[in-house]
């Protein structure tokens, strides 16, 4: 268990080092030189632990280690190895090198599973940098199309192709997978909350995902001086988007059933501090675990977006993300629970409050998803971190499913 434990921790840390932002948290954007550095380290770790790599046409990873099995269906392992600005090192890597010690254990101990391990390594699940998320999994399913994939763009007007090619990666590969080569998706994660440290439990056995929608609200005013405008002759972009912004987390409480709702991104423009400005672009992040709660909050947000057009303004709404909520697979949930307590490993049950790849796998094949603790709950911040102790049980969980699941021998 030590050896294993150490070997997470040399991945963690070697991956934690590949960041835009060095000293202050984990910043590796789809398609970065930070992202190529990470690339070309779990690359070069599949190749160690035997297994054959390839990349898709969206820059996804997979390390297959063949089944015994023609032409049969795979057992992915994996999560994503993007980040949020000044994230922390474990928000997806710990799944991505969780998925490397598992196929390291396959190839310690000699086995050859009849159904295909195939360790994934996903793309831009956090959107940070072409906004949305879930890329690398919707890209997988087909959810994404690959017209709209073509036609994603950064804030700096450089497309999703472009930024491949900078970085040598074939955006004109196969995307969409056909869901009859996949038997099952496994993910491990940290919780990012606080409830299995406070319960003080190793794991936590994924049920659901809560639903997940995102909104990008684009407010357009008139630009104006500062000193020269009256100020009952103004259409202030930023004023009126404040009131807006100002009146969701109410409408979140008033909704209950631990329905939330976030601003996280805004931009104003021009951003002077003496012009009046004339355009505001913010994001609504809105999650739940029931649809109807997500529908009826949908509703008032448009129409408190609506109420704002006129006198000069003008208010737009894009819904870039919308995900209902997801019940993981059943068998998958008792396999676990059935391995955890053979390992004499302590388990409960928990739901997800964060969004994550499993949720848009699991319409196409059976998934299951595992947690550990966050350190005081933390995560999408440099103080994120969940203890190798806990990884390496998580391992040993993947390992024996994985085995049942791949009919390893
Ligand atoms: O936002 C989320 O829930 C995930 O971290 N992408
Ligand atoms: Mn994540
Ligand atoms: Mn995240």
């Amino acid at each position: 268990m030590k050896d294993l434990q150490a070997s997470i921790e040399e991945h963690i840390e070697a991956i934690s080092q590949f960041t835009a932002t060095p000293g202050k948290g984990t910043t590796r954007l789809t398609y970065s030189q930070e992202d190529l550095q990470a690339r070309n380290y779990l690359k070069e770790k599949m190749k160690e632990y035997g297994l054959q790599v390839r990349e898709d046409g969206l820059g996804n990873i997979f390390g297959k280690l063949e089944g015994t099995l023609e032409d049969s269906p795979s057992v992915l392992i994996g999560s994503h190895f993007d980040s949020v600005p000044n994230g922390g090192s474990y928000d997806g890597p710990a799944g991505v090198v969780a998925a490397l010690e598992v196929a390291a254990l396959f190839r310690k101990n000699g086995l050859k599973p009849k159904y295909p391990l195939e360790v994934i390594a996903m793309i831009e699940e956090e959107g940070s940098r072409f906004g949305g998320g879930l890329m690398g999994s919707r890209g997988i399913t087909g959810l994404l199309s690959e017209e709209d994939f073509f036609n994603l763009k950064d804030k700096d007007g450089i497309s999703t192709a472009q930024a491949m090619a900078k970085i040598g990666l074939d955006s004109s590969l196969p995307k969409k997978r056909d869901p009859k080569t996949m038997k099952a998706f496994l993910e491990l994660h940290i919780e990012q909350g606080p409830i299995l440290e406070e319960k003080q439990i190793p794991i936590g056995i994924v049920e659901a995902i809560v639903g997940l929608t995102q909104l990008e609200v684009t407010v357009e005013g008139q630009a104006g001086h500062a000193g020269t405008t009256p100020m009952d002759r103004r259409s202030d972009a930023l004023v009126t988007a404040a009131k807006i912004i100002a009146q969701i987390p109410e409408m979140a409480i008033e909704e209950g059933e631990g329905t939330v709702m976030t601003t996280g991104r805004l931009n104003v423009f021009p951003n002077g501090a003496n012009v009046i400005p004339d355009k505001v672009v913010f994001t609504v992040d809105l999650r739940s675990g029931k649809e109807e709660h997500v529908q009826n909050v949908l509703k008032k947000v448009y129409s408190l977006i609506e109420s704002y057009s006129g006198n000069g303004i003008q208010t737009k709404t894009e819904q870039l993300l919308y995900i209902q909520p997801k019940g993981m697979n059943p068998d998958i949930i008792s396999l676990f629970k059935q391995k955890s307590s053979e390992l004499g490993i302590q388990s409960c049950s928990i739901n997800s409050g964060a969004g994550h790849d499993a949720m848009v796998l699991s319409d196409f094949t059976d998934v299951g998803m595992l947690f550990i603790p966050s350190k005081n709950g933390l995560s999408h911040c440099p103080e994120e971190w969940s203890d190798s102790r806990d990884l390496a049980n998580a391992v040993q969980i993947l390992f024996e499913t994985a085995k049942k699941l791949t009919e390893a021998e």
